[in-house]
């Protein structure tokens, strides 16, 4: 007997991606109970058929009717809102230990290694807060639109949620990427996980309106206004400039909606700017203020930070878009391989400059590479699932994933990304990624 859905229980997840002092115990001494039930014999009978075959037959877990088979369940809108299985309680955001000071300027980052397809739940949507985050009354918040001076838009208007929610709507599923992402490995941390070395990526369904329809209907002079100011509500004062030029596709939309529902408190709500394919910090949150002006602000979020060192020490400012980029989130650091034979290698891949063309991924470091499936539809500056099966046979593997855009644009080593930039960054890291799978199954981030 062969239970294929039983595949996925090999790579367990523990609570911060890693196994407990006691599990690993386990997984060295050899016991199979790691892998519950008859998951672990159906597991077990990918590599010994017979001995699957005995397992299953008493296993209690089949041959015993549970409770919950027998008994009644509990009432309808007892979770009035909806709320994830009890034993899903690992799967949350984490902070990374020591790297920020105050909780208020911090980052939790999300558990991508646990997550499926692209969509990332609203309540594991990575945070980023420059001074903390807000549940703001829609009924009290506002939106300003006005000009430099009256030349660049004629008619200053304000706008409440109310007012933007009549009008015409567009949703479209874009990922947001923070700059820093990846940031800790320019200087070869190696921190352990997936969740904290890309875990500032999150990706959603976003309903808005158009930044460049609401420019129009205050009267806006694109010949003359080439630099739009976005400016959040919250105590940051987060203040970004953004090219005309970026928001006359209609892609940069003031969002009020996100994945189905209003955008959750900690990402913007009641309204958030989304400049899609551009770092983080321009899609400002609690988004209360739009100006229109000829040059660009140089704002004290572009100025202190968001500036990339160069080798050479100098600084290159206003690099905003987040470059081709790909990563294995299983098997991937702190997970364990539990058994020889048959795994799924998964990853999410990404460009801030359009749509995946292809992902290859090596399990030698480098050496060979095979092209992955990639999940369709490929959506434009959106996440891209990407799978390629592994057959594990106990020896040391290197797995890579290297990403191409539709630009042409190829994910690059740690190598080629160093020679230009130095290790002493911390913005647009888009490396590839290693994870070294060592004979005895763990998994553990390495640099190549
Ligand atoms: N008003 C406001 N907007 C903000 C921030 C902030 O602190 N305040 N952080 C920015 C940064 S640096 C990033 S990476 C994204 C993170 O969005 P998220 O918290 O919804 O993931 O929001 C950006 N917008
Ligand atoms: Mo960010």
């Amino acid at each position: 007997m062969m239970f294929v859905t039983a595949l996925a229980p090999a790579i367990r997840k523990a609570p911060e991606g890693f196994l407990s002092p006691a599990d690993t115990a386990a997984v060295h001494a050899g016991r199979r109970s790691l892998l519950a039930g008859a998951f672990g014999a159906a597991l077990a009978g990918l590599t010994k058929p017979a001995q699957a075959q005995a397992q299953t037959e008493d296993d209690p877990n089949i041959v015993v009717l549970p409770a919950h088979s027998k008994g009644l369940g509990q009432g309808v809108a007892t979770n009035a809102y909806g709320v994830p299985s009890q034993f899903e309680k690992n799967i949350i955001r984490r902070e990374s230990p020591g790297l920020t000071q105050v909780p208020q300027a911090g980052v939790s980052f999300c558990p991508l290694q646990s997550l499926f397809g692209i969509i990332t739940p609203s309540g594991l949507h990575f945070e980023r807060h420059h001074q903390g985050w807000w549940d703001i009354d829609p009924s009290k918040h506002r939106l300003m639109l006005n000009g430099s001076d009256e030349r660049m838009l004629k008619r200053p208007m304000v706008f409440t949620v109310d007012d933007l929610m009549r009008l015409p709507s567009i949703t479209r599923t874009h990922f947001i990427e923070c700059g820093a992402n990846s940031g800790m490995e320019w200087g070869n941390v190696a921190v352990p996980t997936v969740q904290y070395t890309h875990g500032m990526l999150s990706c959603s369904e976003f309903t808005g309106v158009p930044l460049r329809m609401l420019l129009e209907m205050c009267g806006a002079d694109f010949k003359r206004g080439k630099f739009v100011l976005a400016e959040g509500a919250d105590g940051s004062s987060m203040t970004r400039t953004i090219p005309v030029s970026l928001i006359q596709n209609d892609e940069v939309l003031v969002v009020y909606g996100q994945n189905g529902e209003m955008l959750r408190p900690e990402n913007g709500y009641p309204l958030r700017l989304l400049v899609p394919g551009v770092q983080g910090v321009s899609s400002v949150k609690y988004l209360r203020r739009i100006e229109l002006g000829d040059m660009p602000y140089g704002t004290k979020d572009e100025v202190i930070g968001y500036a990339d060192l160069m080798k050479d020490g100098q600084h290159r400012q206003y690099t905003s878009i987040q470059e081709v980029k790909s990563v294995i989130t299983s098997p991937s650091g702190g997970q364990k391989i539990l058994l020889q034979g048959q795994h799924n290698i998964t990853g999410l891949a990404w460009s801030g400059r359009g749509k995946i063309k292809r992902v290859d991924v090596s399990i030698d470091g480098g050496r060979n590479w095979r092209q992955a499936r990639v999940q369709t539809p490929v959506m434009s500056k959106c996440l891209t699932r990407f799978q390629l099966p592994f057959n594990w046979t106990g020896e040391s593997a290197l797995l890579m994933s290297r990403a191409v855009d539709e630009t042409g644009h190829i994910q690059p080593t740690y190598a080629e990304n160093r020679a230009v930039r130095g290790s002493r960054g911390i913005y647009h890291n888009n490396s590839i990624q290693t994870w070294l799978v060592t004979p005895s199954g763990e998994v553990k981030n390495v640099q190549l």
